[in-house]
């Protein structure tokens, strides 16, 4: 019924955009959608109303995007990702179908505010942070560059936690993105799917079964139901599909049970289920360890799979051709499970023999690893695993043994390296090894930055590489801009628009040719006039919200991320405490007047990074009313960052801090989006920090530090933080202060345990980098008195960052790993 005949049938005319068009279809959605008239109309009701007309439009491109991909037959890439941070979508959709000008000006004649109602969107929050913002760059891109693409992930009814203050202190409260309901997701109950878990595996049965065929029957079963929303490409060349599930019980109710008077049995079956994805873990690069994780990566990874394999076999037949039409890219190792699970669908339903299914199975996966960080690397108790997926431990026994009998009988290992390349973990309790099973069932793995991958060749992976030395690869991450320019930027949009054209609206490295205006004198002060107009917008918003004052004149210096202690958002606050006594002890300096703006959640376990935001608050609290001061430094935490929150930062940042332990950022992301937005870096020759170095050119970034190397022969060698502090006056005085309760009066030892860390063993490495640091920032005072050379520099990072679009990453995906010309 799909295809067939369908040539006949009536054809809804694609729809028009002038303004009066859209102005006439935004009130008829407000009556007969919404059912309000627009004199009694809310502004929620505004919105949904101009979201239905765009979307309209994206459903158009939708329509023959889906109907293209079918017709050439191509492989399609499947991106698996249990996060994606899409943050708000109206802007996006609207400017990447190019309706923006109309819709302003229809507004307009219907007298509503875009920019008021704009802000009333919620604000997806379905990620951690850079691996889920990654995600949502890339669903973008993939659209853009003509990629034919779904996202597969999970609908949490509750995203990323609402951050809160209290007494400085980080609280965490539900975000309720769905309260006024999602007019961008369409449910398609239609094609749902049932996820088990637990049970028992019996052999298979009749005559036909093969040796390695089994039944798993399953002793719990819910529902997967998925909900689409369209992802527009720019200037609406395609459009793609984000398919995210909500789990749902078999049984709404359990009728026995609730005319037995059990009301609330009745019901537990189905609040299990739907518990299932209800929120999303607040872990960021660290592990979320319960049961219910586990739970939550198998039932999107099965649902997925189900779904593209039922997708495949509707419209190629045979299962036996599904690497040359999908490419399934695992997102980290949280859906690393599909590995197995597509092993089952291969051995136990479609009755394939052990090695054709593996082949296969290599031959569709693909592997990105987004951390280093030992802690951060997923592995399950064998216990639990066997015990909610029996048959899939059942497979990863038999990978396993075939894998350890490929690496002995290729003689280059001894015991050790064999027990590292194992998927089990036999060190203590055993535990399955998530990132050694994606990498085995993958033919591509790739890091996030050039010295990202170089160093997952030497650690985490180093035997696993010696195996299989084709298997890793980079793929430096980029980020659109579109959003992280043209849209949260509109002013210097509009300048690089009116200096160089607009060829950079369609290929981000033709940007290069604002280099030639960077010692123009005129277009500096253009240039800086537009920072400051973000800078002023950024001010007004955190005096409306958090009654701050900061003053548009100072310099913007922002750390805005995950609070996590690799990050150094500490380093950060131990400087700022450094500037503070100085500027007390030498009021007379010509110091650079500064704001320093910190934002960024902390998982909710986690107890240092806790403590570093009480800390910036309890700092912000001394240096912003202390009359010594004069107005030269201010602190300030930004509660509940999120990617709203990014849209303004960024493009008000003149500083932007990057200053990771070496060797530890993967890549980063917001550096990027920084950069383009012409403020300078400061940071550490780490993740994607060095290529960006390599682009904008050394003069134009400021670099301190230890490199990776030389943290690891530092640790080697035995470091000693209590050398590096008596080394350095400054930092054993900010030391002292803070650890002495010069900031927590009220509780004089709550940083005492904070501060013995970095005395006693200090694994960032904050005491070595300090003095190093430190003179980076009076670097960067002394570039900021000379508002020429700052300008200069900050236009040639605009000008070279063109390669950090993630359209060239999703490029060099789609060459090198998923194929597709
Ligand atoms: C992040 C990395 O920490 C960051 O360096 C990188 O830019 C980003 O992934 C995208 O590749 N990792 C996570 C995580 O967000 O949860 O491990």
């Amino acid at each position: 019924m799909a295809l067939k005949g369908t040539t006949n049938l009536p054809r809804p005319e694609p729809r028009q955009s002038a303004p009066d068009v859209l102005a006439r279809e935004i009130v008829e959605r407000l009556t007969y959608r919404i059912g309000k008239n627009a004199v009694a109309a809310k502004p929620h009701d505004w919105l949904h109303a101009v979201i239905l007309s765009i979307r309209d439009r994206v459903i158009d491109a939708w329509i023959s995007s889906t109907q293209k991909t079918y017709e050439e037959e191509g492989r399609r890439v499947y991106y698996l990702s249990l996060e994606f941070l899409i943050g708000r979508l109206m802007r996006d959709a609207a400017s990447n179908m190019e309706l923006m000008d109309d819709m302003q000006a229809a507004l307009a004649s219907l007298g509503v505010d875009i920019d008021l109602i704009a802000a009333l969107e919620p604000d997806a929050a379905l990620g951690n942070g850079g691996l889920g913002r990654l995600a949502a760059c890339f669903m973008e891109s993939m659209a853009t560059v003509d990629v034919p693409a779904y996202g597969y992930g999970i609908r949490y009814v509750n995203g990323m936690f609402r951050q809160e203050m209290s007494d400085g202190w980080q609280v965490e409260l539900p975000e309720t993105w769905l309260t006024h309901g999602n007019p961008w997701e369409f449910e398609r109950r239609e094609a749902s799917y049932e996820v088990g878990f637990g049970g028992l595996v019996d052999p298979a049965e009749g005559e036909n079964a093969g040796p390695h065929q089994m039944m798993w029957k399953p002793v719990e079963r819910v529902i997967a139901t998925p909900y689409d929303t369209p992802i527009a490409g720019w200037r609406g060349k395609r459009v793609n599909t984000l398919r995210l599930w909500e789990a749902q019980p078999i049984d709404p109710i359990l009728l026995d049970k609730f005319n037995a008077g059990d009301h609330l049995g009745a019901l537990s079956e189905s609040n299990r289920a739907e518990a299932l994805t209800r929120v999303l873990y607040p872990a960021d690069s660290s592990a979320a360890g319960q049961e219910l994780r586990l739970r939550q990566e198998y039932f999107f990874s099965s649902a997925s799979l189900q779904d593209i394999v039922r997708r495949h076999l509707q419209y190629f037949g045979s299962i036996q051709t599904l690497p040359d039409k999908a490419a399934i890219q695992l997102n980290d190792t949280h859906p690393a499970v599909a590995v197995a699970e597509l092993m089952r669908i291969l051995l136990d339903i479609h009755g394939l023999d052990f090695d054709e299914a593996w082949d296969i199975t290599r031959r569709t996966f693909s592997y990105t690893n987004h951390t280093l960080l030992p802690e951060a690397l997923e592995s399950w108790p064998v216990p639990l695993f066997e015990r909610l997926l029996p048959r899939h431990m059942q497979i990863v026994y038999a990978v396993n043994s075939r894998l350890l009998a490929e690496a002995r009988r290729s003689g280059q290992f001894d015991d050790g390296a064999i027990s590292a390349i194992s998927l089990i973990d036999e060190g203590g309790a055993r535990r399955v090894r998530m990132g050694n099973l994606a990498f085995a069932g993958s033919h591509s793995v790739n890091g996030v930055s050039a010295l990202h991958t170089d160093l997952m060749k030497v650690t985490v992976f180093s035997d696993l590489h010696r195996l299989y030395p084709a298997r890793i690869n980079n793929k430096t991450n980029g980020v659109t801009f579109r959003r992280w320019l043209m849209q949260c930027n509109h002013g210097l949009f509009e300048l690089i628009r009116e200096a160089i054209g607009d060829a950079f609206m369609d290929d981000a490295e033709a940007l290069r040719d604002l280099d030639r205006f960077a010692d123009d004198g005129a277009f500096q002060q253009r240039f800086m006039a537009v920072k400051r107009a973000n800078k002023e917008a950024l001010a007004s918003l955190l005096r409306k919200r958090l009654n701050a004052r900061i003053d548009p004149a100072a310099l913007f210096d922002i750390q805005i991320k995950r609070i996590h202690e690799y990050k150094r958002q500490l380093l950060n606050i131990i400087e700022a405490v450094s500037l503070y006594d100085q500027i007390r002890s030498h009021p007379e300096k010509d110091w650079a007047p500064r704001v320093k703006l910190f934002g960024g959640k902390a998982a909710p376990s986690y107890h240092n990074a806790k403590l570093i935001i009480k800390l910036a608050n309890d700092v912000a609290r001394a240096v912003n009313y202390d009359p010594a001061v004069q107005g030269l430094l201010k602190v300030q935490f930004v509660p509940n960052y999120n990617v709203s929150m990014a849209e303004v930062m960024i493009p008000a940042a003149d500083l932007s801090e990057q200053i990771s332990t070496a060797g530890m950022e993967a890549s980063g992301t917001g550096n990027m989006k920084f950069a383009v937005n012409g403020a300078l870096t400061i940071g550490t020759l780490d993740g994607a920090n060095v290529e960006m170095r390599d682009h904008v050119g050394e003069e134009n970034i400021i670099i301190f530090g230890l490199t990776a190397q030389e943290v690891n022969e530092r640790r080697a060698k035995g470091y000693d933080p209590r050398e590096a502090i008596g080394q350095s006056k400054e930092l054993s005085q900010a030391l002292n202060a803070i650890a002495s309760g010069v900031f927590s009066p009220d509780d004089p030892d709550r940083y005492k345990g904070l501060i013995d860390g970095i005395y006693n063993s200090d694994w960032f490495m904050v005491a070595a980098d300090f003095d190093s640091y430190s003179a980076a920032q009076r670097r960067v005072d002394e570039l900021w008195r000379d508002p020429a050379i700052w300008a200069r520099m900050a236009i040639h990072n605009v000008a070279r960052m063109g390669w950090f679009s993630s359209d060239r990453t999703i490029r060099e995906y789609a060459r090198d790993i998923w194929k597709i010309p």
